[in-house]
C-alpha cells in the first residue's frame, strides 16, 4: 500500500538535549509539501559536524533530528517536484542549489541564497517542520535530519544518483569526502608540485589529503594530535606526519622548519578550532601561501591576528561543501565514484545497524573512527 500522502510512522534518533545520548523512538514524518521530496533514508555517515551540535560548539534549537552525510531512497514527492520520482536514489544534501540565484548562477559561487547556514532554526524554509514526536515539533539540522528512517528535503537540497550506487559508501558524498576533496581541488587550487599541510586527519582532512595528492601535489604533511590517524593518512597520500604534543614549539614553526623556512603553499584546517585555524593561516608562505579553513567555526568565536600575516600576500578563505555546486556535484560526484576515479572504502572503519548510533559518536568522540556509517 502506498505511504505517499500520508503520515509516516519510523524510528529516529531524537538529541533532547546537549551531550546526552540519543534516543530512538518513533517520530511521525509529515508528507512532503510542495517542491518537497520524501526520502528513505538506507545509510548515514556520522561527521563531526554532527558532534559539535551535540557538544554545543554549533548552537541549533533541540530537540533535534542530527544526521546530513545520508543516502537513500525517494518515497514520494511533493506538487511541482520535476528532478526525480518514486523509487530514485538520492543524497541528501545540506547545502541547497536552487540554479537561478546570482551565486548558483556565479561561476565559483556555491552559497545558493536558499542555504540555511548562519541561520540556525532547525526548521524548514517555511518556518515550521516535517518532524513531530506525539505531536511535539522536532527540529531537523540542516533541513536534512537523516537520523531518521525517513526524512523531508528540500527538491534543491537532494542530488539525484546512479542506481546502482551502493547507499553505504556514497553516502559519504553527502558531506565528508566531497568536503575534503573540493577543499583542495576547487577552494585550494592546489597546483602540481606544491606542498601543502593538513591539520587534522579525520573523515574530512583525509578527504583533503587524497584531494591533494589528485591535484598532484609532492608534499602532504599531516598534522593530528592523535598518532593513530598517521598510517591510514599516509595510505591515502600523506608523505609525513607530526603530532603537535611532540614539539615544544607553535606547530606553524614546525611546519616552517620543515619547509627550509618557507612555509607550505597550501594550509588546512580540518578540525573546528580557532587556535588551528590561527595556526595553519601562519604555516603557509607569508607571500603566495593560501590557507583554508574547513572546520566548522564554534558558533560566535572570533579571532584577533595581525593583518600584517595577510597584508604580505597571504590568502585566507573558507569553504563550505568543498565549493561544489551542491546538488550537480553530487550526482557527477557519484558517477566518478562508480568509474573508479576515487575510492572511499578507506574513509569507512566502521559500520553500525542505526540503532547503535550512541557506539558510532562514542568512536567518533574518541577517535576510534574515521567515518562510521549507520544503515537502517
Ligand atoms: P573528525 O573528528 O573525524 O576529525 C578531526 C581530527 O582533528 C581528529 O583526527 C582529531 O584527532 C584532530 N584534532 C583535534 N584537535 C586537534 C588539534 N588541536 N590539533 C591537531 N589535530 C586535532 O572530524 P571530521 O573530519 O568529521 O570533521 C572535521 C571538521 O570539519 C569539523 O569541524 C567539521 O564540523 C568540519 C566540516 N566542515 C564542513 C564544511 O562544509 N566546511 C563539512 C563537514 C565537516
Ligand atoms: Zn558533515
Ligand atoms: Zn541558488
Amino acid at each position: 500500500m502506498s505511504t505517499a500522502g500520508k503520515v509516516i510512522k519510523c524510528k529516529a534518533a531524537i538529541a533532547w538535549e546537549l551531550k546526552k545520548p540519543f534516543s530512538i523512538v518513533e517520530i511521525e514524518v509529515a508528507p512532503p509539501k510542495a517542491h518537497e521530496v520524501r526520502i528513505k533514508i538506507l545509510a548515514s555517515g556520522v561527521c563531526h559536524s554532527d558532534e559539535h551540535v551535540l557538544s554545543g560548539a554549533l548552537q541549533f534549537p533541540f530537540p533535534i533530528i542530527l544526521g546530513h552525510e545520508a543516502a537513500g531512497v525517494v518515497e514520494s514527492v511533493g506538487e511541482g517536484v520535476t528532478s526525480m520520482k518514486p523509487g530514485d536514489k538520492v543524497v541528501p544534501l545540506f547545502l541547497p542549489q536552487c540554479g537561478k540565484c546570482v551565486p548558483c548562477k556565479h561561476r565559483k559561487g556555491n552559497l545558493c541564497i536558499k542555504n540555511s547556514i548562519g541561520k540556525p532554526t532547525g526548521l524548514m524554509a517555511d518556518g515550521t517542520s516535517r518532524f513531530t514526536y506525539k505531536g511535539q515539533q522536532i527540529h531537523s539540522f540542516v533541513r536534512t535530519g537523516t537520523f531518521s528512517e525517513y526524512t523531508v528535503v528540500d527538491e534543491n537540497q537532494v542530488a539525484k544518483i546512479d542506481a546502482a550506487a551502493p547507499l553505504e559508501k556514497v553516502c559519504l558524498i553527502g558531506c565528508g569526502f566531497s568536503t575534503g576533496y573540493g577543499a583542495a581541488l576547487n577552494s585550494a587550487e592546489v597546483k602540481p608540485g606544491s606542498t601543502c599541510a593538513v591539520f587534522g586527519l579525520g573523515g574530512v582532512g583525509l578527504s583533503v589529503v587524497m584531494g591533494c595528492k589528485a591535484a598532484g601535489a609532492s608534499r602532504i604533511i599531516g598534522v593530528d594530535i592523535n598518532k593513530n590517524k598517521f598510517a591510514k593518512a599516509k595510505e591515502l597520500g600523506a608523505t609525513e606526519c607530526v603530532n603537535p604534543l611532540d614539539f615544544k614549539k607553535p606547530i606553524n614553526e614546525v611546519l616552517f622548519d620543515l619547509t627550509n623556512g618557507e612555509g607550505v603553499d597550501y594550509s588546512f584546517e580540518v578540525i573546528g578550532l580557532t587556535d588551528t585555524m590561527a595556526a595553519a593561516l601562519m604555516s603557509c608562505n607569508e607571500n603566495y601561501g593560501v590557507c583554508v579553513i574547513v572546520g566548522a567555526p564554534p558558533t560566535a568565536s572570533e579571532i584577533t591576528f595581525s593583518p600584517l600575516h595577510i597584508f604580505t600576500g597571504r590568502t585566507w578563505k573558507g569553504c563550505l561543501y568543498g565549493g561544489w555546486k551542491s546538488k550537480e556535484s553530487a550526482t557527477k560526484l557519484v558517477k566518478d565514484f562508480m568509474e573508479g576515479k576515487f575510492t572511499l572504502d578507506p574513509l569507512i572503519t566502521h559500520t553500525l545497524p542505526f540503532d547503535k548510533i550512541n557506539e558510532a559518536f562514542e568512536l567518533l568522540r574518541t577517535g576510534k573512527c574515521i567515518r562510521c556509517v549507520l544503515v537502517y
